[in-house]
């Protein structure tokens, strides 16, 4: 398996923590490492290419600059450099894996998939917040909450124009789920641009009907698929390692029923898990579930009972 061409994986680790105010986050690549996630996504099939890590400056030897967008000159440099490691891959016709790092990353890594797709890219977003401020709207400044608005188009050409002027998602392409928190200047843009999103709120008074058909529809108009996982969407009580926990998050079963769906619908060419926090995690638990939802998102199976089946089969 591991030599078929279609089954070809690129790992892309991002240690940048500059997005965010916690600290943690920057040690997330190498945690899901010490999982041994290479191992675990080649015994799904995949032929995995560790890239490595990209380099990222620390903040002690930076300037904060602009308060609007704390150290946007380092976040758009590491993000220029995730993004032609994303297009290189995914022009190798390679899926491609991001770990973060904070959510800022996710900029890069869909910027160089976009461009290299012509376009061509949906974008299914799982977080409990918008990111969706902008320089001009922002509350604190954090670009991990701003890089959603530049991927669609909206705010400072800074952060819009990564790795080309072009907007990287059509508005309509994106789907946002699970968010709970979001700020006025969100809710604003979601409501006048018709963004689509599946909030907490449908979640628990819809149930999941109409968000599997949102993504159906989604994956019948677009050829390709990138998965953006904020661990914050999930529950503390499962994902205690998530760089802001969440005590209203999604439940196991309704992450991984959405990560199930979503691999058995839509063609993923490239995901990023983000705010991955190995300091609060609890026996490594959010990256176990991490590492399963991944696999669920690409279409496989990794869990438990998966490995307890494997091991336990008569023969
Ligand atoms: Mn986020």
């Amino acid at each position: 398996m591991p030599n078929n061409p279609s089954s070809k994986l690129t790992l892309i680790g991002v240690p940048l923590d500059l997005g965010a105010q916690n600290l943690g986050v920057d040690i997330g690549p190498d945690a899901f490492r010490y999982q041994q996630i290479v191992a675990k996504l080649e015994r799904i099939g995949f032929g995995v290419t560790d890239s490595g890590d990209v380099s990222c400056n620390d903040r002690k030897q930076l300037e904060r600059g602009d308060p609007r967008m704390h150290y946007v000159d380092e976040i758009v440099r590491v993000n220029e450099e995730v993004a032609s490691l994303s297009h290189k891959a995914m022009a190798d016709k390679a899926k491609v894996v991001v770990l973060g790092g904070d959510h800022s990353i996710n900029l890069g890594a869909v910027s160089g998939a976009s461009v290299a797709l012509d376009g061509k890219l949906g974008l299914i977003y799982l977080d409990a917040h918008g990111d969706m401020n902008t320089a001009e709207t922002t509350l604190t400044g954090n670009v991990h909450g701003m890089h959603l608005a530049s991927l669609l188009g909206f705010g400072e050409p800074e952060l819009r124009n990564v790795h080309g002027k072009q907007t990287k998602i059509a508005r309509q392409d994106l789907l946002h789920i699970g968010g709970s928190d979001f700020d006025q200047a969100e809710l604003d843009l979601i409501k006048n641009e018709q963004l689509p999103a599946f909030t907490l709120f449908d979640l628990l008074t819809s149930s999941l009907g109409p968000l599997l058909k949102m993504i159906n529809d989604l994956a019948t108009r677009v050829p390709n698929i990138w998965v953006s996982l904020d661990l914050d969407v999930i529950d503390r009580i499962y994902a205690p390692g998530a760089g802001m926990p969440n005590a209203k998050g999604l439940t196991y079963r309704e992450i991984a029923t959405i990560a199930e769906y979503i691999g058995s619908h839509c063609n993923v060419v490239g995901i990023d898990i983000v705010e991955y926090n190995p300091l609060q995690d609890e026996q490594n638990k959010t990256a176990e579930l991490g590492i399963e939802l991944l696999a669920k998102f690409l279409g496989k199976e990794y869990s438990w009972y998966t490995n307890y089946m494997n091991d336990n089969q008569v023969g």
